[in-house]
């Protein structure tokens, strides 16, 4: 067929772990990948601390396709920054997605190419619109694991490149009294993100 439309087929979620049965494809990323991403460096010794997994369920990679996936980001810090996502732009920059918050406290920090920026919460029950266009990056601001389920267009992809040269607008640190948003001092700056 030419949409590439696999069998029906139903995977069972653990919406508190996140983890899906049969699991078919997980990655994980540590401290080591996520190398120059948040402000600070992370402490020696650290680097192979896993920071968040994705659970996918792949398909095709059509856009009449849709795949989707958990995310499961632990509870942590990297100087005052919490534990996060790399973010990306999709690959087809118009594609969209929908996230589903199943537990723990987070944000979703989301930025076009401009500069325009929104920080919208991730709990259990959220439903959050990324629009084509967003750069989208989870934040877990929690005590818990953030976990939260993902469906996106088959052929969406991934640029991850974009942010790893820009960066976001803003970041998300623990302030005295919780959360805080604040901008981003090396955002677009490509001489400091190479320094740090
Ligand atoms: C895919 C979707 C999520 C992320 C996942 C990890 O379009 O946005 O499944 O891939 O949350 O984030 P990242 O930025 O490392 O891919
Ligand atoms: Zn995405």
């Amino acid at each position: 067929m030419s949409t590439q439309a696999p069998d029906p087929f139903t995977t069972l979620l653990d919406l508190n772990s996140g983890s899906l049965d049969p699991e078919r494809k997980v990655v994980e990323r540590r401290l080591s990948d996520m190398a120059g991403m948040h402000l600070e460096g992370y402490a020696d010794g650290t680097a192979d601390t896993v920071i968040y997994s994705v659970h996918e369920i792949p398909v095709p990679t059509t856009n009449s396709n849709l795949m989707s996936s958990t995310t499961v980001i632990q509870p942590g810090k990297v100087g005052q920054e919490y534990y996060m996502t790399k973010g990306h732009f999709h690959n087809i920059r118009d594609r969209a997605e929908i996230y589903i918050g199943l537990s723990g406290e987070g944000c979703l920090v989301m930025a076009t190419e401009d500069g325009q920026y929104t920080v919208e919460t991730i709990r259990r029950g959220t439903i959050n619109y990324v629009p084509g266009g967003w750069a989208h990056r989870s934040v877990n601001v929690g005590d818990e694991p953030l976990v939260f389920f993902a469906v996106y267009p088959g052929d969406a992809g991934y640029n991850y490149g974009t942010i790893e040269e820009e960066g976001f607008p803003v970041l998300v640190v623990a302030g005295e009294d919780g959360p805080e948003v604040v901008p981003n001092p090396r955002y677009k700056d490509a001489a400091a993100s190479e320094a740090g």
